[in-house]
């Protein structure tokens, strides 16, 4: 075979990790036309955790992915057929070299599983609590997030802390919640799969029909952000978003005094109670 060609398709292949990687830190560095295309901006308490998991699975992956790329390259340029002339020697392996490569992924994997244990429990097993009549019980959802094709239909549980009573408020593809506070929220879907997703708190949460569930998470700031549906769940999926305006404990209770008292008034029939 032609030396050039192959020492071309050497240099093709080292492409992959070469690019690779530096399309991650192109984003990363955020310059043009790469600008907004890292993670976006945290504001979620335990925020830092996930992404601090993120970037380290990351990082371990991507040194596995750059040694096998230049790998693959070392050995298509030391062995090209047009270099070396000797035929090709077929061995059985190396027993000890497979124990190796099968013990080192399974620490690594054992070790990822232990390390981020903690970072799982907060998520997902904790739940904040909080002090009624002295007593340390679970808090209740501060409201219910109902998913259906293809919107956020929202309900507040009021002054009383219940969903499904006389106060509630209703919204829809519009969450308003109180920064600095511990937030619970009920998610379910009223059809088929969606998936409950708040970038800038590192929320996500698939809605499996017929399941009630529970997110939670704490916003250390005041803002706008993105709701989005990041399971396809059908042809408007694209447009189920919503807003998630965070505010202070004083201007949510005024939008809520208003907002409930306009909600009175008018002819608007909330969706009945189960
Ligand atoms: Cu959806």
């Amino acid at each position: 075979m032609n030396r050039t060609v192959d020492r071309l398709w050497s240099l093709f292949f080292l492409m992959v990790p070469v690019l690779g990687v530096g399309v991650f830190v192109w984003a990363m560095a955020d310059i043009y036309p790469m600008q907004g295309h890292w993670l976006p901006e945290n504001v979620d308490e335990q925020g830092g955790i996930i992404d601090g998991l993120f970037l380290f699975i990351l990082a371990l992956t991507g040194i596995i992915f750059v040694g096998t790329g230049v790998a693959l390259f070392v050995f298509l340029w030391r062995y090209a057929a047009s270099v070396r002339s000797e035929s090709v020697a077929y061995t059985h392996g190396s027993h000890t070299l497979e124990v190796v490569w099968s013990i080192i992924p399974a620490a690594t994997l054992l070790f990822i599983a232990i390390y981020q244990m903690n970072a799982w429990a907060d998520a997902k097993l904790r739940r904040p609590s909080v002090v009624i009549d002295g007593k340390r019980e679970p808090r209740p959802p501060i409201a219910e997030v109902t998913g259906r094709q293809f919107e956020w239909r929202i309900r507040y549980a009021g002054a009383d802390g219940a969903v499904g009573t006389k106060d509630d408020l209703f919204t829809v593809n519009e969450l308003r919640l109180p920064a600095n506070e511990e937030i619970v929220l009920s998610i379910k879907t009223e059809d088929v799969l969606h998936s409950f997703f708040l970038p800038n708190l590192r929320i996500k949460q698939d809605v499996v029909p017929g399941m009630k569930q529970l997110v939670w998470f704490r916003p250390t700031r005041t803002g706008s952000y993105d709701i989005v549906c990041a399971e396809l769940c059908g042809w408007g999926h694209y447009k189920m978003r919503g807003r998630l305006e965070l505010m202070t404990r004083e201007a949510f209770d005024a939008w809520y005094r208003v907002e409930f008292a306009q909600q009175e008034t008018s002819s608007f029939e909330p969706p009945a109670a189960e």
